[in-house]
């Protein structure tokens, strides 16, 4: 049975991290919502009162009869069954940790777009915003992406776990990739130096499935409604 993703039909957003994984491993899915009828299906299962794990919010994934949600809680499910997750506990656990802190990761990024609340247009916290964005910019994305250098600088450290490409590889790519768009001036000044990320983003992009994921229609372009955005006042030279 194909796995049944759910996610916003028109942004990249968390289900992005989903994809990824579902494309490197070549599994079979369907990304509901963005089928003709898949979006009120989405609120449906959302809505069901008489479900005993309804989803808070997208993405979530049906697998058979399970409905799991929360980022990296479906990872976790799917490393696996994926072939994208070592084989013991302890590095399952690990692999989920660095998901958790890539969570951390995305959840500060969103927020330098909107400081004061999600509930808000970004026009109406503009000013907090810039403040937002400049902190974001010159302390925290430095401490993250130091910390995944620091992985990735270790002896044999191809990927984040070693040799072999995990979940949290594409999810680092995908940050990566978000922090291209929104902010390409400071992410010039940011990836001198720290040349091993960006050498596993460009591993990841060059992996055959990912590959043809990238240039396909399937992947939506990052645009002003998900978690990275290209506002040019953000992102000053
Ligand atoms: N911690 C959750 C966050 C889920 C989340 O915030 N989803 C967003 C889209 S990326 C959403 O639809 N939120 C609706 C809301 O919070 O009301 C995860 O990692 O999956």
């Amino acid at each position: 049975m194909p796995y049944e993703l759910y996610y916003w039909p028109s942004i990249q957003g968390r289900g992005e991290f989903i994809r990824l994984a579902l494309e490197e491993a070549g599994a079979k899915y369907t990304d509901v919502a963005r089928s003709s009828s898949g979006m009120p299906k989405m609120m449906r299962l959302m809505q069901d009162r008489g479900s005993t794990t309804p989803p808070y919010a997208p993405p979530f994934l049906k697998s058979g009869k399970l409905i799991i949600a929360q980022t990296a809680n479906i990872l976790l499910y799917l490393g696996p069954r994926l072939d994208l997750a070592p084989k013991v506990e302890g590095g399952r656990l690990w692999a989920h940790q660095l998901q958790l802190t890539i969570a951390d990761f995305v959840k500060e990024a969103h927020d330098t777009h909107h400081p004061v609340s999600s509930g808000l247009y970004f026009e109406q916290q503009k000013k907090e915003a810039k403040q937002a964005a400049a902190l974001f910019l010159k302390d925290r994305a430095p401490k993250y992406f130091g910390y995944f250098e620091h992985l990735l600088s270790r002896k044999g450290a191809r990927y984040l776990i070693g040799a072999r490409i995990t979940y949290p590889d594409l999810s680092l790519f995908q940050i990566v990739a978000g922090m291209n768009y929104a902010f390409p001036n400071a992410m010039k000044k940011l990836m001198r130096t720290h040349p091993n990320v960006v050498a596993l983003a460009g591993r990841v992009a060059d992996r055959p499935r990912i590959k043809s994921y990238l240039a396909s229609e399937r992947r939506i372009s990052f645009n002003e409604d998900g978690i990275f955005r290209h506002y040019p006042e953000l992102d000053p030279t």
